[in-house]
């Protein structure tokens, strides 16, 4: 796929004035490279069959049961928009928090596409060199932005002002975000065992809280599982969550293999009736094969606790990491199959083309789009609705 120089020209001063503007995705890049490196297990963790003595019955003495299960007033609750399954806010409805966490983007994209206007008067080739150097620029990936140009070239000439080059670039944004495969059917089963994976600080924890306190809110009986056992302080932030969100939470008192874990967990869900079991797993680069190889041993864990279980794998991915979303949902999609991905931080980023690309170029559902730090900062992910909250 030929890309013209002069878009790439056009890319990187643009590139340029994201860092004047300070936009988070430079800046916190460095950060996360070091949080990567501390992180990361060591390269000996083992990665054996789960012991059989796992089968016997629960030692329910290893599991910590917080006091979590007892519902308490600070509890969040989350109410939902009833035609959407969207989260509604009281005071700013869900749709203004959609438009209020992509406002970087719609920035970008859209004052971008007014200033096209204001240097021509009418669609040529330099007008449509400089829109496909907004869109690659937008994340949207350089296979996305064909095809989008395809069909818009197609309907260019109709085109008379900006915000009709908008209309026609939101409508082809939402053909390409329909196309994606429908999530996986809920299963009649109880518990639905929900395995969450993803590279370090794309936001599992984090989304496992919102999640958690989503399914309270509609009723169902929570379980979070502490299966990242490679920090204690990765055992406490979740505890916080599942605190928050009203869940039972079930973690080793040792420092214990995360499979056997995920295996307790399941135990426990079945024998305390829970609706939803949510396993959390540590952060881990998508490249490294034991660490790999350690999260298909707590899967296989899983299933010989529950037979068909994790009924779903859930991937979370940093929204601002770009294009490398993009081959860590190939690789853990390889080593795991995923079910649903969920693409956090969108709120910090002005690249959320991301989101088209992702759409584009995978075939699994996009679920959910993560659009800040708080508890209802989740959504359901609607092309319609992202695209009108983008335009
Ligand atoms: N702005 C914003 N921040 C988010 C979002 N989701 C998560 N975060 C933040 O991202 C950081 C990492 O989130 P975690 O949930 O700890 O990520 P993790 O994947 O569990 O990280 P590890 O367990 O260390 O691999 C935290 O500071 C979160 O508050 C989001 O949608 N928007
Ligand atoms: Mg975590």
């Amino acid at each position: 796929m030929e890309v013209n120089p002069r878009i790439f020209v056009e890319c990187s001063k643009r590139i340029e004035r994201f860092k004047n503007m300070g936009f988070g995705f430079f800046k916190k890049k460095k950060k996360k490279d070091k949080k990567t490196t501390s992180m990361e297990h060591g390269p000996g963790e083992s990665t054996n069959e789960v012991k059989l003595e796992q089968e016997k019955e629960i030692d329910e003495n290893q599991i910590e049961k917080p006091a979590a299960a007892e519902k308490n007033d600070s509890q969040v609750k989350i109410s939902e928009d009833p035609g959407t399954g969207l989260p509604a806010d009281s005071q700013t409805g869900f749709f203004k928090r959609l438009k209020i966490g992509l406002s970087k983007t719609r920035e970008f994209l859209t004052t971008d596409i007014d200033e096209l206007f204001s240097k021509r008067k009418k669609i040529d080739d330099a007008l449509m060199e400089d829109l496909e150097a907004l869109l690659i620029t937008s994340d949207m990936g350089v296979e996305t932005t064909m095809t989008l140009m395809d069909s818009i070239s197609k309907e260019a000439k109709k085109v008379k002002d900006a915000s009709q080059l908008k209309e026609l670039l939101k409508e082809n944004i939402i053909a390409i975000m329909r196309d994606m495969p429908a999530p996986p059917e809920i299963p009649a089963v109880k518990p639905r065992v929900i395995m969450v994976v993803g590279v370090n600080g794309s936001g599992k924890t984090t989304t496992i809280g919102k999640l958690a306190a989503r399914f309270e809110s509609q009723g169902k009986k929570t379980l979070i599982a502490a299966a990242d056992t490679f920090r204690a302080a990765a055992i406490e932030q979740l505890g916080v969550w599942a605190e928050r969100a009203g869940s039972e939470f079930v973690r080793s008192k040792t420092k214990a293999d995360p499979a056997s874990i995920a295996f307790d967990a399941v135990g426990a869900s079945m024998a305390r009736d829970i609706d939803i079991a949510l396993i959390d797993t540590a952060g881990r680069l998508h490249t490294n094969i034991n660490l790999m190889e350690e999260l298909k041993k707590i899967k296989r864990a899983v299933a010989k606790k529950m037979p068909g279980a994790p009924h779903e794998v859930l991937l979370i991915l940093d929204g601002s990491t770009g294009q490398n979303a993009l081959s860590q949902a190939k690789q853990f999609h390889e080593a795991l199959g995923v079910t649903g991905m969920v693409l956090t931080k969108l709120d910090g980023t002005a690249r959320g083309g991301i989101v088209v690309s992702i759409c584009n170029s995978l075939n699994i559902p996009l679920q959910y789009i993560g659009i800040g730090e708080k508890i209802d900062d989740l959504q359901k992910f609607s092309p319609e609705r992202f695209a009108d909250a983008l335009f």
